[in-house]
């Protein structure tokens, strides 16, 4: 059994996504969590350490971080959603699941909090996660290639989640173009609307 707790419109919601991918039997749990706005709280059901989402229990096996949880369901249902070990492309696909964790977010979050106007070394950080972007997606169509994995969840949801804090281009465009026309994407915002 394969369950998600979930809250709509966060960071849980690109699992949504995903899980559409691979299209296996999964159930979502709904929890509550503290929003920006004040309202929402922490859920008692939430089996997160922290009470956020995503968390992600696989056969009592629990599973959070986003990262952890993508790279977990690409290995649980192989040849859906990335390279197993020993395959091409393997080690690009760690690479992107770990550059959007410990490069992506805190580029985005120092953007964000303005540091990157502020503090050149925030600055650098951001350009040097837009220069590896533009790089990736002026090939394509997809951060691994022809190939669409759960690297571009991760990354293309950056861009979903906050365009204004994203880096601006064709490139860029025509990526988040391709990604929207996905039969699976277009499945999970539907699940995930208000
Ligand atoms: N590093 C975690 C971050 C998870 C996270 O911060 N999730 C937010 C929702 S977007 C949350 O649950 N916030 C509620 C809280 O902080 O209590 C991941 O990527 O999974």
């Amino acid at each position: 059994m394969l369950i998600l707790y979930h809250a709509p419109r966060s960071r849980s919601s690109r699992f949504v996504w995903l899980l559409e991918e691979i299209a296996e039997p999964y159930e979502i749990a709904y929890v509550t969590i503290p929003r920006m706005d004040g309202g929402g709280a922490p859920d008692a059901s939430n089996p997160h350490p922290d009470k956020k989402v995503p968390a992600l229990v696989h056969d009592d096996e629990l599973v959070t971080e986003s990262a952890a949880i993508a790279l977990y369901l690409s290995d649980a249902f192989p040849a859906k959603v990335g390279p197993a070990v020993g395959e091409p492309g393997r080690g690009a696909f760690l690479t992107w699941l770990a550059f959007y964790a410990g490069v992506m977010e805190p580029a985005i979050t120092a953007k964000w909090r303005g540091q990157t106007d502020a503090d050149p070394q925030a600055a650098a950080g951001y350009d040097a996660m837009e220069r590896r972007l533009r790089a990736a997606l002026a090939t394509g169509p997809y951060l691994l290639g022809e190939a669409f994995s759960a690297a571009d969840v991760l990354v293309s949801s950056g861009f979903h989640f906050a365009r204004e804090l994203m880096p601006m281009g064709a490139e860029f465009d025509a990526y988040l173009a391709r990604i929207a026309a996905r039969p699976a994407f277009q499945r999970a915002a539907a699940k995930d609307a208000p």
